[in-house]
């Protein structure tokens, strides 16, 4: 896992738009987001490595995302664009890449600049509640991921607008993070 500033060239959102400025997953980890690698050929496998840390996490629930045209099949097109439209969660997003790659844009808050993380196979990322984001495949066209959540499983995310800038969730995130952007 590497990540990058956003080029903001406006060219296909599955080519990488990498500026050549790096940033340090330790900058990402500090505005909420968790961020790890559990190699999935891991001398005794990565199942029981994943199930530790979902049980210390208290993920009682998973399933896998078939982010590919014959995972989605009609619904493919659509759920890309939702995916790469900027929106939150009430909910932590948490991904388990367990084949193919992607990218996901985190803002940067409060300078609202493009974060571009690159996700391969045994990437393991906790993108918390209230922070804007997308996500798009790259020219491979697919991902397969581990989802993981406490109780029941569904999707849902909110545009952002006027809504997410007053949710609850959106405060407690900016809450969570005013140690590292008081005086930014
Ligand atoms: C999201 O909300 O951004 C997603 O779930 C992206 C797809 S997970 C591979
Ligand atoms: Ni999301």
């Amino acid at each position: 896992m590497h990540a990058y500033y956003y080029d903001n060239v406006s060219a296909d959102q599955r080519l990488p738009h990498d500026s050549g400025l790096p940033v340090e997953l330790d900058y990402l980890r500090k505005l909420g987001l968790t961020l790890s690698t559990v190699p999935l050929d891991t001398e005794g496998g990565w199942e029981p490595l994943v199930d530790k840390i979902a049980n210390e996490h208290g993920w009682d629930n998973r399933d896998t995302m078939d982010v590919t045209k014959e995972g989605l099949g009609d619904h493919f097109e659509q759920m890309l664009d939702k995916f790469f439209t900027e929106h939150m969660h009430n909910d932590a997003e948490i991904r388990y890449i367990l084949s193919g790659s992607g990218y996901w844009d985190i803002r940067e808050y409060p300078t609202d600049q493009w974060i571009r993380v690159r996700v391969l196979p045994g990437d393991f990322i906790i993108i918390p509640a209230g922070i804007y984001h997308r996500f798009t495949l790259d020219e491979h066209n697919q991902v397969k991921a581990l989802r993981f959540t406490t109780g029941e499983l569904q999707y849902s995310s909110t545009a952002r607008g006027s809504e997410t800038d007053a949710s609850p969730f959106r405060d407690q995130y900016l809450d969570s993070i005013k140690e590292v952007t008081v005086g930014a």
